[in-house]
């Protein structure tokens, strides 16, 4: 399923993923375990007449090796010894929340250049089809640009500052010229990538829209999980009653 890395192999990648931003551990899936995921992004994205198809939460990879995957014993300690040893604290007991995301067509090249930081404090990417000719929408990384915000209203002023169309043009454009010089991967299916996603500006290149490009991420604790302005805000956005009656300390009356 997923090997059993000794403690020295999390030393090292923290300290790959706090000096040069990204550590890797080589040749963890199994080349069957590939196949498999590569047939059934062939299929999805061939479902969608070859265009950009995600799969998003637990049910909708049920059955995949990458739900096995999220639920080895080896590979969750490796993600809590990761965690422990960068932030010396231990991990609260979560789970991953999991995202397949297939580049292919035109909406595939749209799902690019996006830059962000991520909700959650732990990335691993697990690259399983990577375009071999033209581009092959590599990951860009500017390593640990900030450090874990202690509250949800200081990562949303970075959210708002990174997230408009002017830091992203110019972000852009500066990576493109060559005058902002970012960490860029060449991932190798086989290999696990872990970097800092919540402190580290990131995005994918494109590739060619004949092509696809895929890549499984596993989300590791949410630092702002219980924050109450995010709470408020999701509900605002939905639409939601801001408290709900338990909240409220409203008894709602049982039918007899
Ligand atoms: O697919 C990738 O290479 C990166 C995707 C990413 O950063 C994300 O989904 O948060
Ligand atoms: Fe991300």
């Amino acid at each position: 399923m997923f090997p059993s890395l000794p403690s020295e192999t999390a030393i090292a990648l923290v300290g790959d993923m706090n000096t040069r931003g990204y550590g890797v551990a080589e040749n963890c899936i199994s080349p069957e375990a590939l196949a498999s995921l590569r047939r059934h992004v062939q299929d999805s994205v061939s479902q969608t007449g070859g265009e950009y198809i995600a799969f998003g939460g637990p049910d909708a990879l049920r059955g995949t090796f990458l739900q096995e995957m999220a639920r080895s014993a080896n590979f969750q300690a490796l993600c809590r010894d990761l965690y422990r040893i960068g932030t010396q604290k231990s991990a609260p007991p979560v789970s991953f929340y999991q995202l397949l995301r297939c580049l292919a067509g035109k909406t595939g090249q749209q799902n690019a250049w996006f830059f962000h930081y991520d909700s959650y404090v732990l990335t691993v990417l697990v690259p399983i089809l990577i375009p071999t000719e033209g581009q092959p929408g590599d990951l860009i990384l500017f390593p640990n640009t900030r450090p874990i915000r202690k509250t949800y209203l200081g990562n949303l002023i970075d959210k708002i500052l990174l997230d408009n169309a002017l830091t992203q043009f110019l972000l852009r454009k500066g990576v493109q010229t060559g005058r902002v010089k970012p960490e860029k991967i060449r991932m190798t299916p086989g290999n696990v990538y872990f970097f800092w996603g919540c402190r580290s500006v990131h995005t994918n290149e494109p590739c060619d829209p004949d092509k696809i490009r895929a890549t499984a991420l596993f989300h590791y604790v949410d630092p702002h999980a219980h924050s109450w302005l995010r709470k408020t805000l999701l509900r605002l956005r939905n639409r939601q009653p801001l408290m709900t009656p338990v909240e409220a300390g409203i008894k709602i009356p049982q039918p007899a």
